[in-house]
């Protein structure tokens, strides 16, 4: 007896099939720009939402049905729960998983039996990946949930609370690596404050730096060369999160010399919550050459927090992908769906409903983003828009044979600048519509 017995492999049938438990457009062996679907989007399910999820919201308890789970907290579930959550990957499709330490095995009473959890479960998710093929995206360590991390992991006030972080934050990357994981994740839920008054920012800024040295120091020993991510995020659970988006990381990164080490796993819920927009963040991080993984979700502009959906909307997964095309495509990161399906939404066929969808709506954002490169007017526009940077003066201010003292010899003797062109937002639009 399966979990999911009524669910065969789900297939790709093309934009006419009505069938609800097939790909539209998600043709994994389809080659774009060079590279099958299924290497450019490497898609990857959560354990956490999908797999742990109960639908609970501060108002309510969960409504999730999830026959397969006996109720109880015991390793011999979560090894059970981990063969459904297999059963699952392998089902939809998806080539990656991602989880956190804490979702896939239980916490123990002290480090040490929650380290010997881990490894029990650690034991049945090795075997499922040499069973099916599924890998492992990346793995991280949950800093954010027990009780003793109220005050932040590596920020927290707490000096042993630091030191428990670093020990379970070890064993995290010790289990990726072990797994052959493709990265691994910090987001930093609980590092930052709720209130200035009792926080030392800097301080805590430098014991966060601190412990990521620690990390990439460890990773090093153990031989696991694979990228970090920092996933921004600005609020939620804290007031103010020091990872707030993908500038104030890549500043935090760089002030500490840690840039060499991380890349960003940038999320859209995220995004919005910082007051910017997916695209925004890519654009960011993907400049500073430091795109490395999408979470991708989508929140809900009408409610203000973290909804964590699965995103639908194509303009959206047309902006992710072309910018993902653009900076070169993913090569260690894929686009992981860190979203749940709503609390109404409490069947397990909901889960397949969701995650068929999303990979749909990107595989549609990445052959929209390939018509555009490949018809390359939109890449024309936007460089004839810079036309004066091509030649003459332009091209001689970015070879940096011009000063101010030239420029403004320059200026004086032109007395007005070239008149401007037109920036065509409108048209810019239309031409994106085209596409769709
Ligand atoms: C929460 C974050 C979290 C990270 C992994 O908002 O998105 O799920 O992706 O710790
Ligand atoms: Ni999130
Ligand atoms: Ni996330």
């Amino acid at each position: 007896m399966t979990a999911f017995s009524e669910v065969s492999r789900i297939n790709f049938e093309g934009p006419d099939s009505r069938n609800a438990l097939a790909f539209r457009y998600y043709d994994e062996n389809e080659v774009i720009e060079g590279k099958s679907m299924k290497d450019h989007l490497r898609f990857s399910v959560v354990y956490w939402h999908t797999f742990r999820g109960q639908g609970s919201d501060p108002f309510g308890p969960g409504t999730a049905l999830r026959p397969w789970d006996d109720g109880t907290d015991s390793v011999e579930n979560a090894q059970h729960r981990a063969r459904v959550a297999f059963e699952f990957f392998e089902k939809l499709g998806a080539p990656f998983y991602a989880f956190h330490d804490r979702d896939v095995a239980p916490e123990g009473a002290t480090l040490a039996e929650s380290h010997a959890n881990l490894d029990a479960v650690v034991h049945v998710l090795k075997e499922e990946q040499q069973r099916t093929g599924v890998r492992l995206l990346w793995g991280t360590a949950n800093l954010f949930s027990h009780p003793r991390y109220m005050h932040g992991a590596a920020t927290s006030c707490n000096a042993e609370v630091f030191a428990y972080a670093a020990a379970q934050v070890k064993k995290a990357i010790e289990v990726t690596h072990e797994l052959g994981g493709e990265g691994y994740t910090f987001w930093g839920g609980r590092e930052g404050y709720q209130c200035l008054w009792n926080t030392d920012m800097q301080r805590e800024q430098e014991h966060l730096a601190r412990f990521l040295h620690m990390a990439v120091d460890h990773a090093k020993a153990i031989g696991f060369d694979r990228p970090f991510y920092i996933e921004p995020k600005p609020k939620e659970p804290t007031k103010h999160q020091y990872d707030s988006d993908a500038a104030a990381c890549l500043n935090f990164l760089r002030q500490y010399d840690l840039l060499p080490y991380f890349k960003l796993n940038l999320e859209t819920n995220h995004a919005t919550l910082a007051g910017h927009s997916m695209h925004h963040e890519l654009e960011v991080a993907g400049a500073a050459g430091a795109l490395g993984s999408i979470d991708a979700n989508t929140g809900d502009m009408l409610l203000g927090w973290d909804t964590d959906q699965f995103a639908t909307d194509i303009y959206l997964t047309t902006q992710c992908m072309h910018a993902i095309l653009k900076y070169g495509g993913l090569t260690t990161g894929g686009v992981n769906f860190d979203a749940k399906v709503r609390r109404e939404s409490f069947e397990p066929i909901d889960l397949f409903y969701a995650h068929i969808g999303s990979m749909d709506a990107f595989a549609r954002g990445l052959k929209i983003a390939a018509a555009m490169r490949a018809d390359g007017r939109l890449a024309q526009m936007v460089n004839d828009r810079y036309g004066s940077w091509q030649s003459g003066l332009g091209a001689e201010i970015e070879a940096g044979q011009h000063s101010f003292e030239s420029l403004s010899m320059l200026m004086l003797d032109k007395g007005e600048a070239a008149a401007n062109a037109s920036g065509r937002q409108e048209l810019f639009e239309n031409v994106i519509n085209q596409y769709l």
